[in-house]
């Protein structure tokens, strides 16, 4: 049910190091053309690492693992791309539509093709207000199912991010911060929370990654990478403008899965852009260490 491309499939067959990059972020979290200079880019860093890179995406029905260029521009411009989390995923298949997958769906796939780094910007999880709503992403879900690493430059404060750690430790999900004790919250490198475990090397991740497995704990690894300084904005700046997209998708009566790219369009309306250029920087440097860790892991096989 899976189509892997020339490339990434040899890659696997022989061992080498391949990084699983999401689509959700193309087609709903960034506008267009930044979106696919953004997703080149990101591949650009991860094979001058030595990876291989492996964007998922659904494009007429097929899921796809690995997108030519073609493909990548066809998902960043398309006006009909729906956001796929892993409810959707037969139905994009069987109504043959082209599909955009979020960290959960990635996750999946991934795992299904046997690949063990992914890379991605945010995390979703739970949501502010959830004890009423409900509204708990199933990106937390599915690292109880699928053997992946994925590196993000943490969560948004548009989560709580309090009750999205407590809930990764109910479902046994290392939480580990690269080089910092204090778990990143996306624009801002520091969110007051504490990260329950810290490692500074990708050698030291692929190990932790080694072991998880071959003791038999199946499910992920959630690897949070702070934004780097220079493309930071501090919570001081960003949280009075996330307050405002919250209570303008309160307002407007946005729910379920509209939420997380309502708000993500509307805090980088906010801000005229600037939200839009950490958010760039983030994922390449998540694409960095996510080809090193990938490197690494290679190694140990
Ligand atoms: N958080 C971000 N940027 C994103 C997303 C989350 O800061 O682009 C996307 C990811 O694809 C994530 C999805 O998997 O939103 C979560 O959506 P939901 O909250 O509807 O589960
Ligand atoms: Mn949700």
């Amino acid at each position: 049910m899976i189509t892997l491309n020339p490339e990434v499939h040899e890659a696997l067959q022989n061992g080498q190091p391949v990084v699983a990059l999401e689509s959700t972020i193309i087609s709903h979290g960034m506008p267009y053309p930044q979106n696919v200079q953004t997703a080149r880019e990101v591949e650009a860093i991860i094979r001058d690492q030595g990876a291989i890179p492996a964007t998922i995406a659904i494009l007429n029905g097929d899921i796809k693992v690995g997108l030519s260029d073609e493909e990548l521009e066809l998902l960043g411009s398309s006006k009909d791309v729906m956001k796929v989390s892993i409810r959707d995923l037969p139905f994009v298949t069987a109504m043959k539509r082209h599909g955009a997958t979020t960290v959960a769906s990635t996750m999946r796939i991934a795992h299904q093709a046997g690949i063990r780094v992914f890379v991605t910007g945010g995390l979703g999880g739970v949501h502010r207000g959830a004890e009423t709503t409900f509204d708990v992403s199933a990106d937390l879900t599915e690292f109880t199912l699928s053997d992946v690493t994925v590196i993000s430059a943490g969560v948004k404060s548009i989560l709580d991010i309090g009750l999205t750690l407590e809930k990764l430790e109910t479902l046994g999900v290392p939480v580990i911060g690269y080089g910092t004790s204090d778990f990143p919250a996306f624009y801002s490198r520091i969110s007051g929370f504490k990260v329950p475990l810290q490692l500074d090397s990708p050698s030291d991740i692929a190990n932790v990654m080694k072991h998880k497995w071959d003791l038999g704990l199946t499910g992920g690894i959630s690897v949070a990478n702070p934004i780097p300084l220079e493309d930071e904005i501090p919570a001081s700046r960003i949280d009075p403008h996330i307050e405002q997209a919250l209570s303008e998708a309160a307002e407007k009566g946005i729910k379920g899965k509209d939420v997380t790219p309502f708000l993500l369009a509307k805090i980088s309306e906010i801000t005229s852009g600037q939200s839009l250029k950490s958010n760039i920087a983030l994922v390449k440097n998540n694409a960095l260490l996510g080809a090193q860790i990938a490197v690494a892991y290679a190694k140990l096989h």
